[in-house]
């Protein structure tokens, strides 16, 4: 029986990496080729990203895959954040670097779009919950600028980053769904809509899914990462939480799953989307997924308020904070991570005791309370989440799986089991990169269902199971105290 090796690239918004993943019948083992930080930029025109830094790390890993296998890759996949974009001239160059989803560009601009597409009417045609940065209002933001007028195409981060390795365009489905542009019923552009809000659809480069051939690595690049051509290109699910659904360790369907990295992702696999007024009140989205799913989910802030407080404290490690958070009072304060109020970056311990406050809670002393304050805050959201996605959906669930950099977070783990009343099994941890060497994996090897994929992961990756206790009336009494009016 024959082993493939599969390079993954995932884009996250903290940071970026290569992993390799040897894939057989029975085995499925994941190797760090590079990490390299995804740090945003902030220059006089707002917050970007540096997507040539970023691309330099891209060859790099590819150039550390290749070492780690005498120079051969079977194939290369690519996954990132959802919704940003970098836009193209006519002669294919890339035109400014590409606007960061926490820039301010996008305030006051839903309302705008509104007047021309009711929110109710959109939510209807799309699905999507709202988020300030879906790309459709970032287009709406930009309608009268410059840069915008001159461009002719437009790539989202993971299909910008597969031209430059190919010099093939195209637009995977999974994160075109994060445009607001797709019907999630039909899974293809919604033409009524674009025409309606004035967004030329001819910006964008065909469609392609998961497990389509994307192009072969360019002679160039083979060069200068050592690599043995001919290396396809296969487009997998490009949206980072696309792949990580994929390689939730699920056996079944009556499972949740939580997607916790820079954001926490919350919610269920499902068949069909959910477009119903309640969902839109919940602000769940119907973002698609591989073959034919729709991940039903809710933007949580997530690890972001973690990763933001350590960077104004100057940089403690996490191990030090988990144990003084483990130590600190249980639930003393807790804040809506559900709030778009804590999206921008900048001054986040005083935002969050700002939050404390002004909910008549005590202000978190020291660093390892505040810690706990997020940590609570976390498990408090991910709770609401998984209630309330088993109910708009009609689809209960009898465990939560918790993927993603927080998997390696056991506190933060065992207060979402507690929080949730479910078990949680939580990893693997690099469930993205998982996802989109399975879908690689699949596109190149003997076919098989998302269930065998799971299976595979059942088999092969290290899983830990955290068992809820405590007294569910204190998550409750914790919640009213967010609810409540003041
Ligand atoms: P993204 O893909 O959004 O960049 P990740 O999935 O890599 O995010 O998750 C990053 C987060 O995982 C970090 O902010 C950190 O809180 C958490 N994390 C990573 N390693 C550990 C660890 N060893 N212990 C606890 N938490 C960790
Ligand atoms: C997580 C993620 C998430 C999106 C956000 C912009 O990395 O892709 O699914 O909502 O970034």
């Amino acid at each position: 029986t024959v082993t493939r090796s599969y390079a993954a690239v995932d884009l996250g918004a903290s940071s970026g990496r290569v992993m390799v993943g040897r894939v057989g019948p029975d085995t499925l083992e994941l190797t760090e080729a590079h990490r390299f930080p995804n740090r945003p930029v902030r220059v006089p025109e707002g917050l970007r990203w540096d997507v040539l830094g970023l691309y330099a790390g891209v060859l790099d890993g590819l150039r550390a895959a290749g070492a780690l296998g005498a120079g051969r890759l079977d194939s290369v996949g690519i996954d990132g954040w959802a919704v940003d974009y970098g836009l193209l001239d006519a002669d294919g160059a890339l035109l400014g670097n590409p606007v960061h989803y926490r820039d301010a560009r996008t305030e006051g601009v839903a309302e705008k779009v509104w007047a021309t597409v009711p929110a109710p009417e959109l939510y209807a045609a799309t699905g999507l919950q709202y988020a300030p940065f879906n790309t459709l209002y970032q287009l709406a933001a930009a309608r009268d600028s410059a840069q915008l007028a001159q461009a002719r195409r437009l790539l989202l981060i993971p299909d910008l980053m597969s031209y430059w390795l190919t010099g093939v365009q195209g637009t995977e489905l999974t994160n075109a769904s994060t445009t607001q542009l797709i019907d999630p019923r039909t899974r293809t552009w919604s033409a009524d809509l674009a025409q309606r809000l004035g967004v030329d659809l001819e910006l964008f480069a065909p469609l392609r899914q998961p497990g389509d051939p994307a192009g072969l690595l360019r002679p160039e690049v083979l060069e200068e990462t050592g690599l043995v051509g001919p290396v396809p290109v296969t487009a997998v699910g490009s949206h980072d939480t696309a792949s990580a659904v994929a390689a939730v360790p699920a056996a079944g369907e009556r499972f949740a799953y939580i997607c916790t990295g820079t954001w926490s992702l919350a919610g269920l696999e499902l068949t069909a989307p959910v477009l119903t007024e309640d969902s839109r009140a919940a602000n769940f989205t119907n973002e698609l997924g591989l073959d034919g799913t729709v991940r039903y989910l809710r933007n949580i802030m997530g690890l972001w308020l973690l990763q933001e407080c350590v960077r104004a404290w100057g940089g403690p490690g996490l191990d030090g904070l988990l144990r003084e958070a483990a130590a600190a009072p249980a639930l003393r304060s807790v804040v809506d991570a559900g709030d778009a109020a804590f999206l921008a970056p900048g001054h986040m311990p005083e935002r969050i005791a700002e939050a404390c406050r002004a909910s008549g809670q005590p202000v978190p002393r020291n660093p390892g309370e505040t810690t706990r304050c997020i940590l609570d805050s976390l498990a408090l959201a991910h709770r609401r989440a998984v209630e309330d996605a088993q109910r708009l959906a009609d689809h209960p669930v009898d465990v939560v799986h918790v993927v993603g950099g927080g998997a390696r977070n056991a506190l933060l783990c065992q207060l979402t089991a507690d929080a949730c009343g479910l078990p949680v099994v939580a990893g693997p941890a690099e469930a993205a990169a998982l996802g989109n060497v399975l879908v690689q994996a699949r596109a190149h090897g003997p076919a098989g269902d998302r269930g065998a994929l799971r299976d595979l992961l059942v088999r092969t990756q290290p899983l830990t199971r955290y068992t809820p206790g405590g007294d569910p009336g204190r998550w409750r009494e914790a919640q009213a105290r967010l609810t409540a009016p003041r």
